[in-house]
Order: structure tokens, then sequence, then C-alpha cells
């Protein structure tokens, strides 16, 4: 009995262990390959693939041989052969059509056509008179592309039965921008220190960067720009640049090249030249000079991201000279290699009128001047990433320029690390948005994707939000932000909602209850963030230097720009930026009708009306509520939804992996208590304007507005 009972604590203590060993800190991202868990889909995947084959041996053939095997055989739960016949059939057959002679009995001729040089065909069909899944491809890069979509089919738990895919990515460069420093921080980064260990590059190779690869690669990112837009001259040394030949060997087999943001002064700087300017023949040189260098020792090296006179950073104004001058400088250089330049549009200096007009006012002008190899990179709002913004009207004003997005994934001005928000529903509304450029259905997507004015040079970057926490990203839900933005990359037909659901299915669990609650979180996520900061189009309202927190009474910056007040305008008649013609005529810079919906105090959506007019404390809104409840109610509407968001997640508590569940519960009680923050600070600093009470049943602020102004947080994270 007493050894029956030792045994019995004994089984017991280790299944204790055994949980809390498998307890997920969410490492494996969306690539977790755990047993499929619905029963019958698990005995027809079974049934579908007895064994698999991969022809060819190329890196990339290798690198999609060990995700085959892994994902099968976790997938599964049992070792799946790898064949090298079609035996009695039900094999999944990977390959080119070069390197597979079995696929050659098929006519995949006008599919491969349609998939391109990155793109898949997944389908399912007779080889030999037997039953097989085929996944194929024109190139091993489009192979391995297609065995993670595989993987997502089995991962998600749809129908193999029968299959016809073909797909292929809509954007030519689809690119995360990685703002670290060399120094190992990341400027406006939430998840710890940088991923690259710049010192013990090149020899050390973290099990990290292959994991990097692996997670872009699935989801078809093809570029990574390793260092911030304020760059350091230093990473264009031979010291450095033999780090990042280390990186882009790591990457390469995954379908991804590397970038590099080039500081405008690097010649002076690391050059010893007296000017960086373009007209200056040693200038020229320098830079012709270094570009050899960097494909010397990566041949496949993707070109420069450039920062040029903004916020302090060096560029062609300072010579009199303008952004095309400068741009062409560096496409000049990289041209003969095959690279490209990506020139960011995010230029301003102070402008006492309106800062949101200036990208326009510099660039438009610049419309056909810029080298064939550039891509101007243009943030997807006029001003700087806010919750809110209308697109960029640089979209759809420059048909003779190759215009790329620059979306934010890491959520500075969104609630940074602490908040769960999803910003697939971000992404898809500037995409979705409407430029009229060329009449109705102009959209930003088609100016991106190139359709709409004949360019094959496309691009789409997102800002990382990748650190070196175990989890990547943080809080895990920024992974589904990373996972939004490739899937969007790749194809910006698909919605919020699928994605989301795939994300679910692949991070948290099948189960149609975790589902359907987890995706009305992430899909009402980035409303209710919109709710309690910057609703009705209020913006730049956030906490001086580190962006944390609610900020609107900001006025002391010696940058007038980089106050609060310069954008909020509140006064004893009302709140909001006049745009319209008795304002700073921002609207003019939108094509018709855009531009009078946007100047019509009426028509202009509800969304941007801060954004567009100063409107009277008093007006009266459509819902026959006065501006100065509806701004109270959006405000008191975010904080009763972030609760609401807590309650879906308590009820998940048991449904989904502990530790997950328990990591994120802790982080929407942070978040809770900064959604009570904003709301109360905002109510109580407009208050002081509209000299109107906060509606009756509404519940009042607990502390002043004295004490909110009092905060400080120094050392808050990404702080510049
Ligand atoms: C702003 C960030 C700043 C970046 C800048 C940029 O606060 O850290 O350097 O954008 O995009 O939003 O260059």
């Amino acid at each position: 009995m007493k050894r029956t009972l030792i045994v019995l604590g004994l089984l017991i203590t280790l299944a204790g262990l055994t949980t809390d060993a498998r307890a997920d800190d969410g490492y494996r991202l969306w690539l977790k390959y755990d047993l499929v868990s619905n029963p019958q889909k698990l005995r027809d995947y079974r049934t579908s693939v007895r064994g698999w084959m991969i022809s060819g041996s190329s890196r990339t053939i290798q690198a999609a041989r060990k995700e085959l095997r892994n994902g099968l055989n976790g997938l599964l739960g049992s070792e799946i052969p790898e064949v090298d016949g079609i035996g009695e059939g039900n094999i999944l057959i990977c390959g080119t059509y070069r390197d597979n002679p079995l696929l050659r009995g098929i006519d995949l001729k006008d599919k491969l056509e349609e998939a391109g040089t990155e793109g898949f065909v997944i389908m399912t069909g007779k080889v030999g008179g037997k039953d097989a899944i085929i996944v194929a491809a024109n190139t091993d890069i489009g192979v391995l592309h297609g065995v993670f979509d595989f993987l997502r089919l089995l991962q998600t738990q749809r129908d193999i039965g029968d299959l016809d895919i073909v797909s292929f990515p809509r954007i030519k460069l689809r690119i995360l921008d990685h703002w670290d420093n060399l120094n190992g921080t990341v400027e406006r980064g939430y998840a710890g220190f940088s991923i690259w260990n710049w010192h013990t590059l090149p020899v050390f190779i973290k099990r990290r960067y292959i994991d990097y690869a692996r997670a872009n690669a699935s989801i078809g990112i093809n570029g990574t720009v390793l260092n911030s837009v304020n760059a350091d001259p230093l990473i264009l040394t031979h010291r450095y640049l033999v780090k990042v030949a280390a990186l882009a060997d790591v990457f390469r087999p995954y379908g991804i090249k590397v970038y590099l943001c080039a500081n405008f002064d690097a010649p002076i700087t690391l050059g010893k030249l007296k000017s960086a300017s373009p007209l200056d023949t040693n200038v020229r040189k320098w830079w012709k000079d270094k570009a050899d260098e960097i494909y010397s020792l990566i041949p496949d090296f993707g070109g420069f991201l450039v920062k040029a006179n903004s916020e302090g950073q060096p560029g062609p104004s300072d010579y009199g000279l303008t952004q095309a001058d400068g741009a062409n400088l560096l496409a000049d250089a990289v041209r003969p290699h095959g690279g490209i330049v990506m020139w960011r549009a995010f230029v301003y200096t102070y402008n006492p009128k309106d800062r949101a007009k200036q990208a326009c006012e510099i660039f438009k002008p610049l419309d056909g001047k810029f080298a064939s190899n550039v891509l101007l990179q243009i943030k997807n709002g006029p001003l700087d990433f806010q919750p809110r913004e209308p697109f960029s009207p640089l979209f759809g004003a420059m048909p003779k320029t190759n215009l790329m997005m620059e979306f934010q994934i890491t959520m500075e001005y969104l609630g940074q690390g602490t908040s769960t928000v999803f910003l697939a529903s971000l992404f898809k509304e500037t995409l979705e948005s409407d430029t009229y450029a060329k009449g109705k259905g102009s959209t930003v997507a088609k100016v991106v994707d190139g359709s709409l004015d004949g360019h094959t040079l496309t691009g789409i970057a997102g800002v990382s939000n990748i650190g070196a926490d175990r989890n990547w990203t943080g809080n895990e839900f920024g992974q589904s932000s990373w996972y939004a933005f490739g899937r969007l990359a790749w194809n910006h037909d698909l919605t919020s909602k699928q994605i989301a659901d795939e994300w679910i299915r692949m991070t948290f669990s099948n189960d149609a209850e975790v589902v359907a609650s987890v995706e009305r979180i992430m899909l009402e996520s980035r409303e209710n963030v919109v709710n309690y900061m910057d609703p009705l189009g209020l913006n730049m309202i956030f906490g001086y230097d580190n962006h944390y927190g609610p900020g609107p009474w900001v006025d002391w910056s010696p940058h007038p720009d980089w106050n609060s007040t310069y954008y909020h305008k509140a006064d004893s008649l009302g709140v909001g930026f006049d745009r319209t013609k008795t304002g700073s005529d921002a609207v003019s810079q939108y094509h018709p009708p855009l531009s009078a919906e946007f100047a019509s105090l009426t028509e202009c959506p509800l969304k941007y009306l801060l954004w567009f007019h100063h409107v009277p404390w008093n007006y009266q809104m459509k819902s026959g509520k006065t501006l100065w409840d509806d701004i109270c109610y959006h405000y008191y509407a975010g904080v009763d939804s972030v609760r609401e968001m807590q309650n879906i997640w308590n009820s998940l508590k048991g449904k989904i992996d502990k530790q997950e569940w328990n990591d994120e519960q802790m982080f929407l009680d942070i978040q809770e208590k900064e959604a009570v923050w904003w709301r109360n600070a905002c109510a109580l600093y407009f208050q002081t304007f509209s000299k109107m009470p906060i509606p009756a049943g509404l519940e009042k602020p607990d502390k002043t507005l004295e004490y909110y102004e009092s905060l400080k947080f120094p050392n808050a994270p990404g702080t510049w």
C-alpha cells in the first residue's frame, strides 16, 4: 500500500512537472505543429498523407524538408515517412516542375504561370493513377511557401479532400523594418532588446535567427531592414557588414533579403569627405564603392532605406537639393547590382500651418523625378502612425513614382507593449480607402500593388514589433499583427476575420468557442483603443518623448509641432484641426469627391471629424448628442469595451494553455487601468475648455487633472 502511494505521489509530481514543462511560452509563434485535436480530421489527414516526398537539394528545399518532417510528425502525432515513390498512393508530393518528374504528368502549366516566382499550387489529383496531394512551384522558394501553406491547412483543420489552390503575392517587396540600434536597444520597441546580437555576430548564429526566418517565410515576408531609420553610419563599416552578411546567409534559404538603413552623411562620417552632396563626384564614387563592397559580401543585398531631412537626419536639402536628388544618388550606386532604394516620405520641418500637408507639398512636385529603382515609402497616414488617420494623400498623387506603404506593427501610439490590439483592421482600413485618383475604385491597395498605375516594382513595409522577449513580441497578441502584416502583404484581399481565425487556430486552439471569442476580442480591439485614446479623429495627444499614456496638455516642446495642443486645438469654442479652406486646406490634397466630403462638416465621416474640423463643443451630432457628450461617451465606451475583453478572456480559462491565458489576463488588467487613465485624463483636460459636465450616469474620474499631468515615466520602454 505504502509503495503504491509513493508511486502515485511520484506520478502526480511528474504529471505536474510535465504540465508545467508543456506550458506554452509563445516562442513557437504560429508554427506550433501540435497534434490535430479533432479526431475525425486527424483520421482524414493520416489517410491522405501516408508519406511525403520533396525533390531538390538546395538549402531552401532542405529547410522545406525539415519543416515538413517536423510539421507532419507533430500534427499527425506519429512519424510520417519520407518516401521515394508513389507506392499505394496518398502521398504528399512537393517540388518544382523542373526537379520532380512525377509532376510532369499533370497539367500544371496555367496554374504555375499564375503562381509566378514566389507563389505555389496546392492540389489534390492523381499521380501515376494514385491519389496524391501536390505542392508545386516554379522555384524552390515557391515550394517552401507552399509547404508552409499546406501545413497551415492542417493547423487550422481545413478540409484537404479536394484542394485547388493557386497562391501568389500581390506585392513584390514585403519587408519588416527593424528600428534596432547597434547598441541593442530598439527605438519604439516594447519586447525587450534587439534580436540581433551584433557583438557575437558573425560567428554566433542564434537559433532565434533561423526561427525568425522560418516565421517570416511562413507568411511570405521576403525582406528585412536590420537597423533603425535613425541610422548609425557604423552599420556601413566593414566590421558590421561582415555581420550583416552572416545574417543574410541565414535568411537566404528562406527567401529573405537583407536591407540596411543608410545615413546620408556616411561619406562624411565614414569616408572623411567634406560633403555628402549628391553633386560631388567624390560622394558619388564613395557610394558606388560602398555598394561594391556590400555586394561583394552579400551578392543578393536588397538595398537601402533612407530617412533624410527629418527629425535631425541629414539629407539632400542640406545642399539645397531635392529629395529625388538624394534618392537617385544611392539608387545609382546599387543599380548595377540590382539593388533598390526605399526613400521615406516622412519628411517635415517645423510648419506653423499644418505638418500633415508637408509630405505632399515636398514630394508631389517630384513625381517622375525618381530613378526607376527607387520606391517612395509612405506612412499610412499623413502624420505619424496614429490610432486612426485618414490615408496619406500621397497615395494617388504620384502616378509616375513607385509608391510603397509603411505601416507600424510596433504599437508606439496604440498602447505599446501592454495593450491587445489586432492591427489587421487598421491595415485593411487604409488599404481599402478609395483615393479616387482615377475615379471610383482607385483604392490605396491598388496604388500599392501597382495595378492602378502599372508599376511592377511594388512594396509594403511594417515597422517590426519583434524583440528578444521569449515570445518575440512581449504581449503574445503582438504576434497576430506581425502575422497579419505578412498575410496582407501577400494577399490584401484577405479579411481581418480570416486572418484572425487562422492565427487563433494556430496559436491557441481550434475549439469553436475559443476561436469565436478570441476573434471578437481581436476584431474589436483596434476600435476600442481608438475610443479611449483618440475618438472622432483626435490624434497626437500622447505623453511627450515616450508617447506613453495621455498628454493632451503637452505644450512646452521646443518643436511646436511636437505639442499636443498643435493638433487638437481645443479652445473655449470647440476642438479639432480645421483642415478645410478656412483652415489649412489639407482637404484639397485629396481628389474629389473625397475632398468635398472631408471638407463638409455634415458629410465628413465621424471617425475623421476632428481631424478635418474645429467643431463647437455644443455642436449637435447626428446622434442627437452634443459634441462634448459624444466625446465623453466614446471615452467611456472605450473603457467598457476593454472590460468586456476581460470578461471574454476570463470565460476562456481552462480552454487555452495556462501560461498564455495567465499572461494575457495580466496584460488586459494593465490595459484596463491604462484605458481608465486615458479616459479620465482626457475628459478632465478637455472639460477645462468645454466647461460642460461629464454626462449623468457615467462614473466620475477619481483623480484630478493635476494628478494626471504630474505623472512621469522616465524609463518607459522605447523612449527616444
Ligand atoms: C516617429 C517615432 C520616431 C521615428 C519616426 C520615424 O516616434 O521614433 O524615428 O517616427 O518614423 O513616430 O522616422
